[in-house]
């Protein structure tokens, strides 16, 4: 794999941190401890991640009222707290992880512009992981907290058919639909909160903003995950579950709207986190249900977007491929990681797992 370079040039000057990255040699190949299995039960502990360390992700209905309280009070606390990046339009630590997400779509490599290197490639999925830990490891670190990371159950939503209904809209939970001319969020923990990144490339001061759009709820149930958990192939599987249009991780962003539709800026919005955590349980089933293979299975272009097909028109592959050994960063915040060692929810680098 040849040396990589990241320029992410914002404003003025090159980021601290997100400046540079070296390949590193692959990790030795993840070994399996248990047989193939399609739930989230079996467990694949690896290293210094043990039954009596992993921690558990818990689907936001199943935490308890004093658990969801400390959880919102503690992703407030990263509105309060300072920016400790130098990313274009931070103000606050929270949106510190809102900006790398939008600084890794706006990219300089090797001299020559390749935009996105986290969406519609390869090291989606991994990196969407890393970024949850990352997310995770602030909550916990600067936010002392301590209780379990929570995911939001689309699917059942879904297919209950009541997906604006549930409970995670509420009053007491993430609020609604967003309200008036410019859409404002205007109940939940997060109403009324003033942002500072986006719309898109651009920094200016409005509100957190939703815009519930109901078109999207068809691809989010059981039908359509069923569809993408037919593939065996990580190409497969990943196109059809976060690069179309009709995707569940697609859907899932623009169901809720506005600025969770501002791939940009969608960082922004809290129930980002619950969503995202969502996805990577689904890939984590999907790997958990084939694990001999899908442990180690990584590929699609490592820039540039493509997907493997559009149109029934095959793209050429990038001069750089995700490959296991492929480095993701996020901006050191936290330090750099390969995808090896985040394909393992349980490899020693990460140690959760999802309560169903
Ligand atoms: C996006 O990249 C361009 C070109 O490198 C740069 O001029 C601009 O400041 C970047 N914008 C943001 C918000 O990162
Ligand atoms: C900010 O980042 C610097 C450099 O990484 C670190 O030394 C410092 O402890 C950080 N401060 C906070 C409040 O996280
Ligand atoms: C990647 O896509 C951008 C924008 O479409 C284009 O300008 C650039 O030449 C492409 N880079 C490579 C290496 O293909
Ligand atoms: C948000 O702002 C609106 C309009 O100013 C106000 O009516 C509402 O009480 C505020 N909500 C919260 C939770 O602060
Ligand atoms: C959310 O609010 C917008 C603006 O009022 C409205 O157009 C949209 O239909 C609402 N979404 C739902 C699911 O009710
Ligand atoms: C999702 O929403 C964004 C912003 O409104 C829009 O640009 C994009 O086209 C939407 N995606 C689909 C599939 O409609
Ligand atoms: C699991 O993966 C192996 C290797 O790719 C393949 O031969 C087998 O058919 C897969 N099993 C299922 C259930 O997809
Ligand atoms: C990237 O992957 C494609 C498709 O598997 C392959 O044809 C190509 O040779 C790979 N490129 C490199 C540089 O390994
Ligand atoms: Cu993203």
């Amino acid at each position: 794999m040849p040396s990589l370079v990241l320029s992410l040039l914002l404003g003025a000057g090159l980021v601290q941190g997100a400046a540079i990255a070296n390949a590193r040699p692959a990790h030795d190949s993840v070994t399996q401890s248990k047989a193939a299995t399609s739930t989230t039960a079996a467990t694949f502990f690896e290293g210094t991640c043990t039954a009596e360390k992993v921690t558990i992700r818990k689907e936001w209905r199943k935490m308890t009222r004093a658990e969801k309280d400390a959880y919102l009070e503690a992703e407030k606390c990263l509105f309060n707290l300072p920016a400790n990046t130098t990313l274009d339009g931070v103000t606050t630590r929270f949106s510190d992880l809102q900006a790398l997400h939008r600084a890794y779509q706006n990219v300089t490599q090797d001299s020559q512009f390749v935009g996105d290197i986290i969406h519609n490639v390869g090291q989606f999925l991994p990196w969407h992981r890393f970024y949850m830990h990352t997310h995770e490891t602030l909550l916990r670190e600067q936010c002392s907290y301590t209780g379990p990371m929570s995911w939001w159950d689309e699917e059942a939503d879904a297919n209950a058919g009541k997906l604006f209904q549930s409970e995670m809209w509420s009053a007491n939970s993430f609020g609604g639909n967003g309200t008036g001319a410019d859409l404002c969020l205007m109940d939940g923990a997060f109403a009324n909160t003033t942002m500072h990144i986006g719309p898109g490339l651009e920094d200016s001061s409005y509100c957190l903003y939703r815009d519930q759009t109901a078109e999207f709820v068809q691809y989010m149930g059981t039908d359509k995950l069923t569809e993408c958990k037919s593939h065996n192939d990580y190409y497969g599987f990943f196109n059809c579950m976060v690069d179309f249009n009709t995707s569940p991780h697609v859907a899932g962003h623009n169901a809720t709207g506005g600025m969770m539709s501002d791939i940009y800026a969608s960082a922004g919005d809290p129930m980002f986190f619950m969503h995202h955590n969502y996805i990577d349980r689904v890939w984590w089933q999907w790997q958990a249900g084939n694990s001999s293979s899908r442990l180690t299975d990584m590929s699609g272009n490592a820039y540039n977007m493509t997907t493997l097909e559009v149109n029934g028109v095959t793209l050429p592959a990038s001069e750089l491929n995700a490959t296991l050994d492929y480095v993701l960063q996020v901006a050191d915040v936290l330090p750099d990681v390969t995808i090896q060692e985040v394909m393992n929810i349980q490899g020693g680098y990460l140690c959760y797992e999802y309560d169903y």
